[in-house]
């Protein structure tokens, strides 16, 4: 099982290094793997188990941040209250084909498993875009997304170059942004 323990810090290499690809069919280990993360992510939005465990609440979960250095990330976006997800999914290998010019953040900022602080400031990215990527099963996918799933994933392939949320802050003016920037709440 994936705890807090088993998430690596701001400061470890393997955050700032580039993820090499995931070869199909998948090899056992990164079958797991793949399972790990997603049930790391459940656990965590689930208040009874993420108190026991000691788990912050994610909505993704990128492979480097195991110590993985691999082109795989789990992504859980609940769904409105009682409603199925609104994006779940393991993403193999994912690349963004096209994106919005329209850009967007979410109000609150970003926070990040790896990183143990707050770093306020708006994190702009695009509002929408159109992602490749291969499932488990190594089935080929082809998805639009917007707003916050959209944001989501964007947040997670980052990892997977070896960026981090807060490289994307305005040092001098952490709030600030384009006049058409869309926040997302
Ligand atoms: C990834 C996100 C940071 C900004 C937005 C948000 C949370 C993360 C990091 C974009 C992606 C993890 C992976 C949350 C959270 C809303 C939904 C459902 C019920 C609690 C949960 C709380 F926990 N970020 N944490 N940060 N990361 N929303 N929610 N809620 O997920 O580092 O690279 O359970
Ligand atoms: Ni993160």
């Amino acid at each position: 099982m994936i705890t807090m323990k088993n998430i690596i810090r701001e400061g470890n290499d393997t955050l700032r290094s580039q993820s090499k690809d995931v070869a199909f069919p998948l090899s056992a280990d990164n079958k797991k793997l793949a399972q790990d993360m997603m049930t790391f992510l459940e656990n965590s939005q689930d208040q009874k188990i993420a108190e026991k465990y000691h788990l912050r609440a994610g909505v993704g979960l990128a492979a480097p941040q195991v110590d993985v250095p691999l082109n795989m990330a789990a992504v859980l976006v609940p769904g409105p209250e009682g409603e199925d997800p609104s994006f779940k999914d393991v993403i193999i290998n994912p690349v963004i084909i096209s994106h919005s010019v329209q850009g967007a953040a979410l109000s609150e900022g970003e926070g990040c498993l790896s990183v143990d602080r707050d770093v306020p400031g708006y994190v702009v990215r695009h509002d929408r875009i159109t992602l490749r990527y291969f499932d488990t099963n190594g089935e080929q996918h082809k998805i639009r997304l917007k707003n916050y799933p959209a944001i989501v994933c964007q947040h997670e392939i980052d990892h997977l170059h070896g960026t981090l949320f807060y490289d994307h802050i305005n040092k001098q003016e952490p709030f600030s942004m384009e006049d058409d920037d869309l926040i997302i709440e």
